[in-house]
């Protein structure tokens, strides 16, 4: 078997800032292209010579010969060991463990998240550190100045390895182990949470639904829930991973994640039901006639995680993303405990979870985990609510109730404007930056606007700043609006715009989202030029 060298050429692609790249798969299947990034990965983490990797990936379409690649062009750069989930698959959270669990110097994700796969859809493939985090933005930045210098990559000339059996073989001078992508994280979920307590439920009558969106969590969840938990065969429905996800998103939200809202919001709703995207970092939970947003979500999990095993001690502190509702600061505060607010995505969390200065973190996009991996986990929250239910023996509805009835209640919403012509979708955020200043006192659509900042965050751990994070708009009476591009989107630019209001007044607890938070909707538009300038007078996706 030969090492070959290869000469290749920066690519401008990956966005500086992100956490590994996104693009339509037919980019990803360019000849060279996959290499390049990949070389630029090892190179832009110092070199891989020794290591030991993790690999797997949500099975979308070019998973498995993604793999492939990777495997010898890892053999090719001198990796000692790449520990890779059978089949090609592992969720973001069961690598992150793994990475954790085998003390591997890092790991490859393959994976587009939430955005739809398919020959003609998404592909994705992304770093995670020695922690089994998203790589720190430190180790991002050098990841993109390689791609922007690189000159070759290092591949062997080899057949394709076999990825379907469990065991050991040999790439080269590399070993290559097949593992089950499930047990470790089932043993670790057995760990934190009363596994007799949830089977209790189960045997009593309580009926779920899991929607695995046709993504990664099916063979998790089935293992979990169905074998280990004794839930009813049925119990997790598209199950299997398909290449296209069965044509859909698998993103967990009451639009994409429709055919469970309808279920959910049925004649014969079953007690609970929940849904995790393509490579199961998210989640989405849904009780009977009952929705509950990620950020109450992240609030009531905050409040009750202490009646689970794993969280008995209490936490140490919460953290949340910038644009995630205020709801699990006031939990926090209540209980004493320290809360955190940093910018979007999962990777600011890291330096707060390993300093041990939170338990918990979330975000709105439906992101939930805790300091069990260094990755949002999807099937972590469903199994921490199925818990809090067990031992509370209330409903999702009783419980959000009693909620909002202590805590009050933050209306939110995110309206998102996908596929805007980015020319367009920049200049509506630079002309707001632009405007900062002045805002204050002006009056939109009928609210005053009290404050207006660009959020830059300084991480109080590695004294890092990272600037730009979001336009944040404070109207009188407590409503706020925050306006960022997407960083994960492959076509244009995608808008997100962020709504919340809090409201205290107890006959008020238990309006429609969209309804009590009209006057901050308005206001948003208005400010920002919303309608004028992207030319749509509604959202193409609110969550
Ligand atoms: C989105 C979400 C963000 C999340 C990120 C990655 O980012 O808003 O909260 O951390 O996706 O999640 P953006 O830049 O498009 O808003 V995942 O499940 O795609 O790994
Ligand atoms: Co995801």
């Amino acid at each position: 078997m030969t090492i070959q060298t290869i000469a290749t050429t920066p690519i401008d692609d990956q966005k500086p800032g992100t956490s590994g790249l996104r693009k339509k798969t037919r980019v990803f299947m360019q000849p060279g292209y996959l290499e390049n990034y990949v070389q630029a990965i090892f190179d832009g983490i110092g070199g891989v010579t020794g290591k030991t990797l993790v690999i797997g990936g949500d099975g979308r379409y070019y998973n498995d010969s993604a793999i492939g690649i990777i495997l010898r062009m890892a053999a090719a750069n001198g990796v000692a060991r790449c520990i890779v989930g059978q089949r090609g698959l592992l969720s973001t959270p069961a690598a992150s463990n793994l990475i954790r669990k085998r003390r591997a110097d890092g790991g490859l994700i393959l994976s587009a998240s939430h955005n739809p796969g398919g020959v003609d859809e998404d592909f994705g493939l992304k770093y995670n550190g020695p922690n089994g985090g998203p790589a720190t933005e430190a180790v991002t930045a050098q990841i993109y100045a390689r791609t922007m210098d690189i000159s070759s990559y290092r591949i062997l000339e080899a057949d394709a390895v076999q990825i379907d059996a469990l065991g050991e073989s040999h790439l080269g001078d590399m070993a290559v182990e097949i593992v089950d992508p499930v047990s470790d994280y089932a043993e670790l979920m057995e760990e934190l949470f009363d596994f007799g307590a949830i089977a209790g439920l189960f045997s009593g009558g309580f009926r779920m639904c899991f929607d695995a969106m046709h993504a990664v969590t099916g063979p998790y969840a089935r293992e979990i829930l169905e074998n280990r938990l004794g839930a009813p065969s049925g119990t997790v429905v598209n199950g299997t991973p398909s290449p296209d996800f069965g044509g859909g998103h698998p993103d967990p939200n009451p639009v994409w994640a429709k055919a469970l809202m309808d279920v959910m919001y049925g004649p014969d709703a079953p007690d609970f039901g929940a849904a995790s995207d393509g490579d199961g970092d998210r989640n989405m939970i849904v009780g009977a006639h009952c929705y509950v947003s990620p950020s109450d979500s992240l609030a009531l999990l905050t409040d009750l995680a202490h009646l689970a095993p794993g969280y008995s001690g209490g936490l140490a502190g919460v953290a949340r993303s910038m644009p995630t509702s205020a709801a699990a600061d006031r939990v926090a505060e209540a209980k004493g405990i320290a809360h955190f607010e940093t910018p979007t995505g999962w990777k600011f969390f890291g330096n707060l979870l390993d300093a041990g200065k939170v338990t918990i973190c979330g975000e709105e996009s439906a992101g939930t985990g805790s300091d069990h991996v260094r990755e949002k986990d999807g099937l972590w929250a469903v199994l921490l609510w199925l818990n809090i239910l067990a031992v509370t023996g209330k409903s999702v509805a009783e419980l959000m109730a009693e909620h909002w009835g202590r805590y009050g209640r933050n209306y939110y919403s995110r309206h998102d404007y996908e596929a805007v012509d980015s020319t367009v979708a920049n200049a509506l955020i630079d002309n707001l930056r632009a405007r900062l200043d002045k805002l204050p006192g002006q009056s939109a659509a009928g609210l005053t606007i009290s404050g207006a900042d660009e959020f830059a965050y300084d991480d109080p751990v590695d004294g890092s700043t990272s600037t730009g994070q979001g336009i944040r708009i404070y109207f009188e009476g407590g409503g706020r609006a925050v306006f960022r591009l997407s960083g994960t989107g492959t076509e244009g630019a995608t808008l997100r715009v962020y709504l919340e209001r809090i409201e205290s007044e107890p006959d008020a607890l238990a309006q429609d989202p969209q309804a009590a938070l009209a006057s901050v909707i308005a206001a948003a538009d208005a400010v920002a030029e919303i309608t004028n300038r992207i030319g749509r007078t509604t959202p193409d996706v609110i969550t």
